[in-house]
């Protein structure tokens, strides 16, 4: 279902029976809510504009062809900044699913684009909404260069999940892993043996980390289980009090009820040669009831 969101933006409506929906901004392929049960999953904050060519703070922006300030281009690059299609014939994809709470969008460059990031790639995203909630994301970058070059890219799915309180939030999975520490010049540092908890700011990204991991909220007892594949890193980011302050579009106190655990490749730039194309995928699930460790 397409209709208009904020400042009258496009956005698609994925539903699966009561309770369960996601919503996507066309601008950036931005994930805005996702819900079970009528419980909103991801952090969307209230200073947030809908104002292109801004980005909208919370839900899921992409990070793409670049991740942060790690190249020439503006912070996370261009694809949270840029107006998608929806893709109704996309070529080659492994399975249609068998219902239609899914999504297909495409983000191809413009002439002006090309002359930010001279080259031309068609990244097409797919977006599935399971019948038990599940949230599944799969991303394909295609280098359609006819100049003969290979490009490289770094990639995330930003997420940012709603918690019900950050002193109350455990992180498994990410336990003795290298991690380079955006705080500290992106120093190569290795986690201790516990799950990670947060009292402080956090800007880390893990190494080459297993394909899941849990968020556990000990406050809303859920748990939210993020599966990836392609997508070696993972970044765990809180602004914590200060930070906060110093972000225009945050409120002040929102770092209590948002994580954001990223899906990435960030470390070992993606290659691709002209014809190659890239896969990378994420799911997303929640479990209300079971909340212990063992995940
Ligand atoms: O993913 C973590 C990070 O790169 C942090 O360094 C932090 O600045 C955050 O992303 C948000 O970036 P943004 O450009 O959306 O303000």
């Amino acid at each position: 279902e397409k209709c208009k969101g904020v400042n009258g933006i496009d956005k698609i409506v994925l539903r699966q029976g009561r309770g369960i929906s996601v919503e996507i901004y066309l601008y950036g392929a931005h994930v805005t809510s996702w819900k079970n049960d009528g419980e909103e999953l991801l952090f969307m904050s209230s200073k947030t504009n809908f104002k292109p060519p801004k980005p909208i703070r919370g839900g899921i922006p992409i990070c793409f062809p670049q991740f942060s300030d790690m190249g020439n281009l503006d912070k996370h690059g261009f694809a949270r900044n840029k107006f998608w299609s929806i893709d109704d014939d996309p070529p080659s994809f492994p399975a249609m699913p068998s219902h239609k709470a899914f999504v297909d969008l495409i983000l191809k460059p413009s002439g002006e684009d090309l002359r930010i990031w001279p080259h031309s790639y068609e990244f097409r995203l797919r977006i599935i909404l399971g019948p038990g909630g599940d949230l599944m994301f799969t991303s394909r970058i295609k280098n359609t260069n006819t100049d003969g070059k290979p490009f490289s890219f770094k990639f995330a799915f930003h997420t940012y999940f709603s918690v019900s309180d950050i002193s109350e939030v455990r992180v498994e999975g990410l336990e003795t892993l290298d991690y380079l520490d955006n705080l500290k010049n992106r120093d190569h540092y290795t986690e201790q043996g516990d799950s990670i908890m947060f009292e402080s700011e956090i800007d880390k990204i893990y190494l080459d980390t297993p394909s899941k991991i849990a968020i556990i909220d000990h406050g809303q007892k859920k748990t939210l289980v993020l599966k990836k594949e392609g997508l070696p890193d993972a970044v765990v980011w809180n602004p914590w009090e200060k930070k906060a302050k110093s972000l225009v579009d945050f409120g002040d106190d929102e770092y209590k009820t948002m994580l954001c655990v990223e899906a990435a490749a960030i470390e070992k730039s993606i290659v691709l040669k002209p014809g190659e194309e890239w896969q990378g995928k994420m799911d997303l699930m929640v479990n209300f009831s079971s909340y212990s460790s063992g995940y």
